[in-house]
């Protein structure tokens, strides 16, 4: 069986995810794309080359016959309306992330899925599918350092666009980490403080602070930093460094070739996230369609969804009272469902 695709949202990565279905994994096919009334020559250019039908309206799209299935890949605000009308017409969907900025948002989502009996969304945090993220998980669950005591962490890239501002920092990027972090970790994280340096790069806008640093505790006490650079200018620089009782477990950045010569030896940095987690986002869409084929969505769930915006929210409002803000998560409302084997505790 083949899935038919419908994509919302010809942006970047958008176009990467048409590419990776068209080209790159087994079993999907894009039939349908669509995007902003303003974007609608490119879209109408996208579908003409990869033999796909244009929709004008995403609700339109979803509703077709043609559609199976749906990833929605639009800019943030536009991501729970489209997951929940996918809910509606009984369609699975990959949403990328977040799944929706403001946690109430992510509640409904939970809501009609529960409502409709099974599992169709799955949340686009490709880190889950990262081998580099996969080995040092499975360090940690050894315990052969014993207990994570300090995260180490920067989310760099190189550079962002004027209509990348400050709130971004925290919803747009760090929100990889605010789901992450806790997978990693097998705990959530119960509070959240952003710092907004008074001295930033000069490469940065008038509506952008950067750098920022987040400072997060999970449940049992351990102490995250999270230095978040979007202008870095040297590349996409990823990085994850646990500090355990008897030895520390880092994230590399994954390369396979390095130059020494003139008394230097130098190792390639990824230049971008389509680069530096290319594997992940293969693996992530090939268990999705694996999953829509076998009509049973597994992956980051909207409960996952849910955890990581509540912890972006908490961050933002940091941001905004200067003060350590806290997590305060609803306990999971089916963690069968939602394959939750920690519940919150009372
Ligand atoms: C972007 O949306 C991503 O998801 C990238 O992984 C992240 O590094 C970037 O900062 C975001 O804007």
């Amino acid at each position: 069986m083949v899935v038919n695709v419908g994509l919302i949202g010809v942006g970047a990565i958008g176009k990467v995810h048409i590419e990776r279905m068209q080209n790159r994994i087994s079993g999907a096919q894009v039939v349908a794309v669509c995007d902003l009334p303003k974007k609608e020559a490119e879209t109408k250019q996208i579908a003409k080359e990869i033999g796909a039908e244009y929709f004008s309206d995403g609700f339109e799209l979803i509703k077709s016959d043609k559609v199976d299935a749906v990833v929605i890949t639009t800019n943030d605000p536009a991501h729970p309306q489209y997951t929940l009308a996918a809910i509606e017409a009984n369609k699975h969907v990959f949403c990328e992330k977040p799944m929706a900025v403001d946690p109430a948002d992510c509640i409904k989502v939970m809501d009609a899925e529960m409502k409709h009996g099974k599992r169709l969304v799955q949340v686009g945090f490709m880190r889950a599918f990262d081998r580099g993220y996969d080995e040092v998980k499975a360090e940690l669950e050894s315990h052969k350092y014993g207990d994570p005591l300090l995260l180490h962490c920067t989310h760099r890239n190189p550079s962002v666009g004027t209509e990348y501002d400050t709130p971004m920092a925290v919803e747009n990027t760090a929100v990889h980490e605010m789901f992450t972090l806790p997978w990693l970790l097998g705990e959530n994280f119960i509070s959240a403080k952003v710092t907004l340096p008074r001295k930033q790069t000069r490469n940065t806008h008038s509506n952008l602070h950067d750098p920022q640093m987040i400072y997060l505790e999970t449940e049992s006490g351990v102490l995250v930093d999270l230095e978040v650079f979007v202008n870095c200018q040297w590349g996409y620089d990823i990085n994850c460094k646990v500090v355990c009782e008897t030895g520390e477990i880092s994230l590399l950045d994954p390369h396979y070739h390095e130059v020494k010569t003139a008394n230097q030896d130098s190792v390639p940095i990824s230049e971008d996230w389509s680069d530096r987690f290319i594997q992940a986002y293969d693996s992530e869409f090939q268990s999705w369609t694996n999953s829509v084929i076998a009509d049973k969505t597994s992956g980051p769930s909207a409960w996952d969804g849910y955890c990581a915006s509540v912890s972006t929210a908490a961050a933002s409002k940091s941001r905004e009272t200067g003060k350590t803000e806290s997590i305060n998560l609803i306990d999971c409302p089916d963690p069968e469902f939602y394959g939750v084997t920690k519940i919150k505790k009372t």
